[in-house]
């Protein structure tokens, strides 16, 4: 692990927020300006004495954007549940309370790093690979294997597909977000806290086998098509990352900056282009897309891109990990969130500000239509399917009670789709006509509405557990089976039948936040994301 700073240090940076809050936050008074000291004697030890985490969660302003003052406030006073999260009610004053409130969500006095040295030093390897089992050391069928991951208690669990059964249970990082990545055959899952854990776990033999902390606030992560490397994207510091997929060693970290001015950016997301055999990365605040070509054979130089590889990329790195090649694309605005069309020819892409959807065509590499949906829509929960002989796609809205559904030839809005609230999910099957999506944003939080693929009408209307938030479906591999999430600390895995909608079971979980089949991922089904 990389040694701490010198208490006496620790000390002085942290006198020294204190007095920068003090000068912002002059009606915090006194509390305020021992807010620091306050910091350093009760959660510097958890939480890090510079608030980049540790046992505890990362405690910088871009950590805290989901979780408003006055919850931060209730969880010093009196714990969270289900974590090692003690109360300070009983030991500091409100006052004090308050002060350590504002003192979390104010930038640190120096800007927080990340570089090469503490990534790696952060590396553990728990389990030598040369003693891991040739094959299962179970019964159930691997490909039709589900990770939840459960947020509330921050495990996950491992199930049966066929008996809907739990197989094993193991503690992760805390904070897990977005879809785990799974390696070609099925056989090991990588999984992503937004603290910049990434942890590599063994399927066969239920075993987690190594981890590395590759940025302080991470997006989400990829697994190139071939197996060999995970990319992960950051949004502290402005940092792509490439890691070994064997064993989680760091290749190189590829500060992101752009290509004029050099202005930093933080990276929206990371996402694999199996057929290009490259990873095409997002920026959040500079208008370029970067594809990162993993190909070992492929030209230096691509047809039609704007600008050419850089050189530098193929410097530090043996023939082993082989050359990334660094491709810019240049568009009007930085995307958020993008999609990929099957055949990974184009993507489509959110703008957050503008609220435009733009389709990006990588292989001429420049934008080339846009489409005119309405809302923001979450294109990384899109799905496509094919009606009347053409393909489309269907998306939520974050901010409208909508699916829209986009015809793939033309991009033009075919259907509108009313549901009961803004949703976040969607999920279908090839084996099934009809996409299952939750209205978790909106009044009707408890609602799935199920919409038939044919028709683009919502069919039926499920409320899985009155009251409480139902979110996020996944197929079992051969899609007779849907199993929806039911979002509370004390919450449910709840299975239905995909043809009759009737529920088969239901399982305990602690908020199981998303469930990942491991066949229909590594199909890359065109019902679920990848
Ligand atoms: Fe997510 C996936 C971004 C908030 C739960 N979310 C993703 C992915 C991205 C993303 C880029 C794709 C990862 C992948 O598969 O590689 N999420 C964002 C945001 O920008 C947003 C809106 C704001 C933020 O805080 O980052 C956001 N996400 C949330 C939540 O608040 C959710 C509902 C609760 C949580 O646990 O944080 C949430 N996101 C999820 C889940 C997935 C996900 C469960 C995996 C979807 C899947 O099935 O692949």
């Amino acid at each position: 692990m990389r040694s701490p700073p010198p208490r006496a240090a620790r000390h002085l940076l942290a006198l020294a927020a204190a007095a920068l809050l003090g000068l912002l936050l002059p009606a915090a008074g006194a509390a305020a300006q021992d807010a620091a000291a306050l910091y350093e004697q009760h959660c510097a030890a958890c939480h890090g004495a510079e608030r980049q985490g540790g046992q505890g969660p990362v405690l910088l302003p871009e950590s805290l954007g989901r979780l408003r003052p006055p919850q931060a406030n209730a969880v010093i006073a009196r714990g969270r549940a289900a974590t090692q999260m003690p109360g300070f009610a009983d030991t500091l004053s409100p006052a004090e309370i308050e002060a350590l409130t504002r003192f979390v969500y104010q930038p640190p006095a120096t800007p927080p790093r990340w570089d090469a040295a503490a990534i790696a030093d952060s590396r553990s390897v728990m389990v030598d690979p040369a003693s891991l089992p040739a094959r299962p050391q179970f019964e159930a069928d691997p490909l039709n294997l589900f990770v939840v991951v459960e947020t509330g208690d921050h495990h996950a669990t491992i199930l049966d597909g066929d008996r809907f059964t739990p197989m094993h249970r193991f503690a992760t990082r805390p904070t897990l977000h977005g879809g785990p990545k799974f390696s070609p055959d099925g056989r090991f899952v990588f999984l992503m806290s937004r603290d910049g854990w990434v942890q590599k776990f063994d399927l066969y033999s239920m075993q987690m086998l190594a981890e590395v902390r590759a940025g302080i606030n991470s997006r989400n992560i990829a697994l190139s098509s071939d197996g060999r490397f995970v990319a992960v994207a950051n949004y502290l510091p402005n940092t792509l990352v490439l890691l070994d997929a064997r064993d989680l060693s760091l290749l190189r970290v590829m500060p992101v900056t752009a290509q004029r001015g050099g202005a930093p950016s933080r990276v929206s997301a990371v996402y694999d282009a199996r057929p290009r055999r490259s990873f095409i990365v997002a920026m959040k605040d500079i208008p370029e897309i970067w594809e990162i070509s993993y190909d070992d054979n492929a030209p230096p130089i691509y047809p039609g891109l704007v600008h050419s590889h850089e050189r530098g990329m193929e410097e530090g790195l043996g023939a082993q990990a082989g050359l990334f090649r660094l491709r810019r694309i240049a568009v009007e605005e930085p995307l958020d969130d993008f999609m990929f069309d099957p055949p990974y020819a184009n993507l489509l892409g959110s703008t957050r500000d503008s609220r435009r959807t733009v389709v990006v065509n990588l292989n001429v590499g420049r934008p080339v239509a846009n489409v005119a949906l309405d809302g923001l829509p979450h294109l990384g929960s899109g799905i496509t399917w094919m009606h009347d002989g053409r393909r489309v796609m269907a998306t939520p809205h974050l901010n409208r009670a909508q699916i829209s559904v986009i015809d793939m030839r033309d991009w033009s809005v075919i259907g509108r789709i009313p549901t009961s609230g803004p949703g976040f999910f969607m999920r279908s099957h090839e084996a099934t006509p009809y996409a299952w999506t939750d209205a978790m944003l909106g009044p009707e939080r408890d609602t799935i509405h199920i919409i038939d693929k044919r028709t683009l009408r919502v069919v039926r209307t499920l409320r899985p557990s009155p009251g409480q938030t139902a979110a996020h479906v996944e197929f079992t591999r051969d899609g007779r089976f849907a199993l929806v999430s039911v979002w509370e600390n004390e919450g449910w895995l709840v299975v239905y039948d995909a043809q009759s909608f009737a529920e088969v079971t239901r399982l305990p979980m602690r908020r199981p936040s998303g469930k990942y089949n491991v066949g229909n991922k590594i199909s890359l089904s065109e019902g679920t994301s990848h």
